[in-house]
């Protein structure tokens, strides 16, 4: 599988710094703390790909891991985090935001969420400015280890509602990265998006 062959490109504070926009991306976004870099690194089978940390708000800039040959996993900063300024909460918020409507190579945006506390403000407006665009989205409903499966059914039926609502089509998976659940599947969904569209 190409994961495995993942490794570390850049570190990009701004657009223009970016990797030639060829080939194809994976953007991974959401909230601080919910498990983005845990993904990147499950998905990838490393534990220190991306970088983890239990202090939220640490990663400010895209950083961007080469996959295969001609693909790229870009691990976004986390938005929503109370303890950031509002300047530079809004400036990262820009900054993706002009990345998902205009990186041509861009083929799937993954919005994780903690399975916890689904659909939060800062969630709610992600979905509602890049749902239903030209991107396939996909939404990770992350940490379900911490919750039973009762719970785990109420989150996801929540979030499929609200998309269904908003007529955002989106696929949902619940994932544990802690526990490796539901990884290999999602590994399967995004490389079979991938060499559909080019490689
Ligand atoms: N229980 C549990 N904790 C997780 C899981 N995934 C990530 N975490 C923890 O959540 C914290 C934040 O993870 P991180 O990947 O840095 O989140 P990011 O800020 O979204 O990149 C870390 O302490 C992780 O160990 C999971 O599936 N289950
Ligand atoms: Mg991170």
């Amino acid at each position: 599988m190409i994961f495995h062959s993942a490794h570390f490109v850049t570190s990009c504070y701004r657009l223009d710094t970016l990797p030639d926009d060829e080939g194809a991306e994976v953007i991974f976004l959401g909230r601080s703390n919910v498990g983005k870099s845990s993904l990147i690194n499950a998905l990838c089978g490393r534990k220190l790909l991306a970088r983890t940390s239990k202090t939220p708000g640490r990663t400010q800039c895209l950083n961007v891991f080469n996959i295969g040959d001609d693909a790229r996993l870009v691990d976004a900063p986390g938005y929503g985090f109370a303890k950031v300024p509002v300047a530079v909460k809004k400036q990262w918020q820009s900054l993706i935001v002009k990345y998902c409507q205009t990186r041509a190579s861009l083929r799937m945006i993954v919005l994780v969420m903690d399975i916890r506390h689904p659909l939060q403000p800062a969630d709610r407006e992600w979905l509602d400015s890049l749902g239903g665009g030209p991107v396939l989205l996909a939404i990770i409903l992350n940490k379900s280890d911490c919750l039973g499966r009762m719970q785990q059914k109420k989150a996801h039926d929540q979030v499929e509602m609200y998309c269904r609502n908003a007529r955002i089509p989106a696929h949902l998976f619940r994932v544990s990265t802690r526990e490796g659940t539901a990884i290999n599947e999602l590994k399967l969904f995004i490389t079979n998006q991938l060499s559909d569209e080019e490689m």
